[in-house]
């Protein structure tokens, strides 16, 4: 018999059924039993006599044959009178770490994360990874809708690309390497390679010292680069369209998903755009929030985020014209506002989700600007070189998958959106 997975059990029009999966909940009423057992798409409830139920085990896997009945009474109006049982998993402990069958997890989030394989069963939690499995897909189709190529790139690299000192280093033959932090050089190398549009979902890698609710040290960047723009404002449409995209497609993939958090995603997202000094001045008179230098703090942008919802009734907003010393040595200078550049931020209800911005696409530029940031032109010169050869204006931005994830569900930290989280302190599971 072929099994039947448990979205399609009141689907079908068999009268016996195979199921396989985990024992999700035992329920035991004298003679009879009823088992949920949770299979990758949900819950089918069986109904098992007394002689079967010996021996069963929460989160045990099981394969169950019987008759379809209906009954309304249980989940999706359908169940299953077991007539054969195979324990396929033995259960191999005294107590659960923790129950993952109630609503409402009480284990603290490093516990869980402690035990992944089994927290990842619980279906609130397993909802997360559905939805983040559809952003990589609308990301996917989006930008294939619109000609761009998907590429991957090294992420063994031989220099930064961001600036600072936020590398891993490796140790490669005789020579020292460092991981990631995006693929920044290569996103534009490609561009010049003749792609002319490329976007990647690939991991970044980031030293920093920061154990925080939003900081990871190993996450997935959503990264874009488009050529023959005319300005930062092509790529921030891109961006927007994307967003709208996205909260479509969720719409439609992820109805139960969605529900289980209660979000409801709106139908139409128009992004407001704003200077990053107007953002500065607006914050420290309406709130008396000061700024540091050419940028704004966490706390910053949680309170933008908040006025911008009651002001414009938008959960995102980008932040344009970062000044020069704020951002890394490839960013396209904006010729109309001295010491200001063509990049932008996207925050989302309270946390930064995106950088981007034009970038410099002239040899010499590009070269001198590497020289003004006390940076050796020798250093970068498989990336410079590319520059040679007729390098069309171009730009991008990057999206970290997990932030989106995480604002997208209203998850207090990172790590939820994340399947095995990597930060200062945890390198396992
Ligand atoms: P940036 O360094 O701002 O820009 O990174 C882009 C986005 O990646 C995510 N991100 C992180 N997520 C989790 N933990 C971290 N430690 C972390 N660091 C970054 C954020 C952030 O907005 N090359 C540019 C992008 C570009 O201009 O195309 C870059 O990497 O969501």
């Amino acid at each position: 018999m072929e099994r039947t997975f448990a979205c399609d059990v009141n689907k079908s029009t068999e009268s016996n059924l195979m199921v396989r999966g985990w024992i999700h909940k035992i329920h035991d009423l004298g003679q009879i039993t009823f088992i949920h057992l949770r299979d990758k798409t949900g819950i089918v409830q069986l109904v098992i006599d007394k002689e079967l139920r010996e021996n069963l085990r929460l989160e045990m896997s099981i394969e169950a044959c019987g008759e379809r009945v209906i009954n309304e009474k249980a989940p999706k109006g359908v169940e299953i009178q077991v007539k054969e049982l195979k324990v396929l998993g033995k259960a191999h402990y005294d107590k659960l770490p923790f129950e993952i069958n109630s609503y409402k997890q009480k284990a603290s989030l490093e516990k869980q994360l402690d035990f992944r394989s089994l927290s990842l069963r619980a279906p609130k939690v397993r909802a997360i990874f559905k939805v983040q499995e559809e952003i990589a897909e609308a990301f996917k189709n989006y930008l294939k809708s619109l000609r761009f190529s998907e590429i991957h790139t090294p992420k063994i690299i031989s220099s930064s690309t961001e600036g600072g000192s936020e590398m891993f280093t490796v140790s490669y033959f005789d020579r020292r390497a460092f991981l990631s932090q995006s693929p920044q050089f290569y996103k534009q190398m490609m561009v010049g390679a003749g792609f002319e549009r490329v976007f990647e979902i690939g991991h970044a890698y980031r030293a920093e010292l920061h154990n925080t609710w939003r900081h990871l040290n190993e996450y997935v960047s959503l990264d874009v680069e488009m050529g023959f723009i005319k300005d930062e404002f092509d790529i921030m449409d891109v961006e927007e369209g994307f967003i709208n995209y996205l909260y479509a497609h969720l719409r439609e993939t992820c109805k139960d998903e969605l529900a289980l958090y209660n979000i409801t995603l709106p139908e139409v997202v128009k992004i407001p755009r704003m200077p990053l000094s107007e953002a500065q001045e607006l914050l420290l008179e309406k709130f008396n929030k000061k700024s540091p230098v050419g940028n704004i703090d966490a706390e910053g942008e949680i309170i933008l985020s908040k006025y911008v919802k009651e002001t414009y009734d938008s959960d995102f907003i980008f932040l344009t014209k970062y000044p020069v010393s704020k951002r890394p040595m490839y960013t396209m200078p904006d010729e109309n506002l001295p010491g200001m550049t063509r990049s932008f931020d996207l925050i989302f209800k309270g946390l930064e989700i995106t950088t981007g911005g034009q970038r410099i696409h002239d040899y010499e530029m590009l070269k001198s600007n590497i020289e003004k940031f006390g940076l050796n032109p020798d250093d970068f010169s498989f990336y410079l070189d590319s520059f040679r050869y007729g390098m069309p204006p171009h730009g991008g931005f990057a999206i970290g998958l997990e932030r989106l994830t995480m604002k997208i569900l209203g998850l207090e930290n990172i790590r939820e959106a994340t399947l095995l989280p990597r930060d200062m302190k945890r390198l396992e599971p």
